[in-house]
C-alpha cells in the first residue's frame, strides 16, 4: 500500500485540500504530495521510507541541513525549562542583539511568530509612520497571506492561478498598488503621480515567490533614492533572502539599505519565527511605546529561539555562504550542461544558497518572462526527478534551496537523476 496516497486520502476529509499550506498539494504539478516522517542532513524519508535528496528545505528554514545535532540538542535543553513564559526573557535579548549586529539596516526589531505577521507587521508601522495608505508591492512577489498582500502575489497564489485572493475587500486591495518587478519606468511613473501618497514599497529584494529573479542594479537603486525622496519607507522582505544569499541578506549583497526589513525561515531553524525591524525612529511608533499596535502570544517562544540562535551561530562559520554559494552553482551549472546534451530550452542560476530552474532558453527578469516558460516540461521533470529521489519544489514559481549537509555527492547524484529525467522529456 502507498502509505502517501493512503494519508492524503484520509488527509482531504478534515484538512481543506489535504494540506495546511497550499504550495504542498502538489497541485499545480499533478499527482499524490508526498507525507515524510523523516530527515537527517539533507535527506528526506517519507511514509513508505522512500529516501530523497532535499532540495525544499521547508522553503528555507533548513539552511544547516535538517535535525542538526546541535540545533536538536539546543532545543532539547531549553524545552526542558518549560515551552513558554509570555514574558520577557534573556534569549529574546540575544536575538534581537544578533539580528541588529548582522542586519545591517536593522537598529530596532521586534519578534513574531511567521513571515506574514513580520510584513503584515511591518506595513502597519509604515503606515502608522508616515500616516498615509497606499502601499507598493510587485506582481509575482509574496510576501505572507495579510490581505493587504495578496493582490497579484506569488507563490501558492500563483501557483494556483489566483494571485489575488477571494475574501480580501475592495476597500482593502484598493490601496494596494502593484508594479512590474524590473520595470524602472513604471516605478518612476507611479512616484511621479503618487510618490506623497505612498506610505511604503514592499520587495522581495531577490525574488523567490516567482521562480528566482534577480533585481536589475539601477531598478534597486532608483527605487531607493524614489522612496528617500518622498518621505516613503522601503521595506525589503528578506524572510527568504536573510541569511539564505549572505550573512547580511540582499541588502548586504546589493550594498542597499532599507527602511525597514522583514525576516524568518532561516531565524527559527525549522520552529516559528518571524521578525520585523529598521530604523529606531520608525519602531518607537510600537505599541507600548507607540500608537502602532501589534502582538503575540508565543513571539520569542523561547523553545523557537534556542533553534534559531543555534541556526544563527553556525552559519557565522568561517566560509560558510562561499561553501554554500559554491555548491549551489555546482548544482545549477550541471543541470543546464545536462539539458544542453538534450537540446531543452533550460535554465538555472543561483544566488547564494537559493536556486531557480526554468524551461526557458534565458533565466527570466520579469513576472511576464516567468509566465512564459513551459511549465508542462517543468511538470514532467520534476515527476521524473521525484522518481528518482530527488525533491524539488512542487510549482515552477518556487526557488530551490541548498543546505550546508548537501554533499558533492549529492549533487552528482542529482546530475545523474537529472541526464535520465531530460532524455525522457
Ligand atoms: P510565512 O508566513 O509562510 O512564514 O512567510 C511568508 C513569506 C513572506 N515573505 C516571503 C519572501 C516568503 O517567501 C514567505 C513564505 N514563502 C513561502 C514559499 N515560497 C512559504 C511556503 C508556503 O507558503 O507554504
Amino acid at each position: 500500500m502507498d502509505r502517501n496516497k493512503d494519508l492524503f486520502e484520509k488527509s482531504l476529509r478534515t484538512i481543506p485540500g489535504g494540506v495546511n499550506s497550499p504550495v504542498r498539494a502538489f497541485g499545480s504539478v499533478g499527482g499524490t504530495p508526498i507525507f515524510f516522517k523523516k530527515a537527517r542532513g539533507s535527506r528526506l524519508w517519507d511514509e513508505n521510507d522512500k529516501e530523497y535528496i532535499d532540495y525544499i528545505n521547508s522553503w528555507g528554514p533548513m539552511i544547516l541541513g535538517h535535525a542538526h545535532p546541535q540545533v536538536i540538542q539546543a532545543v532539547q535543553s531549553v524545552a526542558e525549562d518549560s515551552l513558554s513564559f509570555g514574558a520577557p526573557t534573556a534569549r529574546e535579548l540575544e536575538m534581537a542583539e544578533t539580528i541588529v549586529n548582522l542586519v545591517p539596516s536593522i537598529e530596532q526589531v521586534r519578534l513574531v511568530s511567521s513571515g506574514t505577521e513580520a510584513t503584515m507587521s511591518a506595513i502597519r508601522v509604515a503606515r502608522g509612520f508616515t500616516g498615509r495608505d497606499t502601499i507598493v508591492k510587485f506582481e509575482g512577489c509574496y510576501h505572507g497571506h495579510a490581505d493587504a498582500l495578496l493582490v497579484k502575489a506569488g507563490s501558492g497564489a500563483l501557483t494556483f492561478g489566483q494571485p489575488s485572493s477571494a475574501g480580501v475587500p475592495e476597500d482593502f486591495a484598493k490601496h494596494t498598488l502593484t508594479l512590474p518587478y524590473n520595470d524602472t519606468d513604471a516605478l518612476v511613473e507611479l512616484f511621479k503621480k503618487m510618490g506623497t501618497h505612498i506610505a511604503c514599497v514592499i520587495i522581495e529584494p531577490v525574488v523567490g515567490n516567482m521562480n528566482l529573479i534577480i533585481p536589475h542594479e539601477e531598478f534597486l537603486k532608483t527605487l531607493r533614492s524614489l522612496c528617500s525622496e518622498h518621505g516613503s519607507i522601503l521595506i525589503f522582505d528578506e524572510v527568504m533572502t536573510g541569511f539564505r544569499v549572505s550573512l547580511g541578506g540582499a541588502q548586504e549583497l546589493f550594498g542597499i539599505l532599507p527602511d525597514m526589513t522583514t525576516l524568518g525561515k532561516v531565524i527559527g531553524g525549522g520552529l516559528p519565527v518571524g521578525a520585523f525591524g529598521g530604523r529606531k525612529d520608525i519602531m518607537q511608533k510600537l505599541a507600548p511605546i507607540g500608537p502602532v499596535y501589534q502582538a503575540g502570544t508565543l513571539s520569542g517562544n523561547p523553545v523557537a529561539l534556542a533553534a534559531g540562535l543555534a541556526t544563527l551561530r553556525l552559519i557565522q562559520k568561517e566560509n560558510f555562504y562561499e561553501d554554500l554559494a559554491k555548491m549551489t552553482h555546482a548544482l545549477v551549472k550541471g543541470l543546464e550542461d545536462a539539458s544542453k546534451a538534450f537540446n531543452h530550452a533550460f535554465s538555472a542560476r543561483n544566488v547564494g544558497g537559493m536556486f531557480g530552474l526554468y524551461f526557458s532558453d534565458k533565466a527570466p527578469d520579469s513576472f511576464d518572462e516567468v509566465m512564459a516558460s513551459d511549465r508542462e516540461k517543468f511538470k514532467q521533470f520534476f515527476h521524473h526527478m521525484l522518481d528518482e529521489g530527488i525533491y524539488f519544489g512542487p510549482s515552477a514559481f518556487e526557488a530551490g534551496f541548498v543546505s550546508a549537509a548537501h554533499t558533492q555527492e549529492d549533487i552528482q547524484t542529482t546530475l545523474n537523476a537529472a541526464q535520465k529525467a531530460f532524455k525522457k522529456l
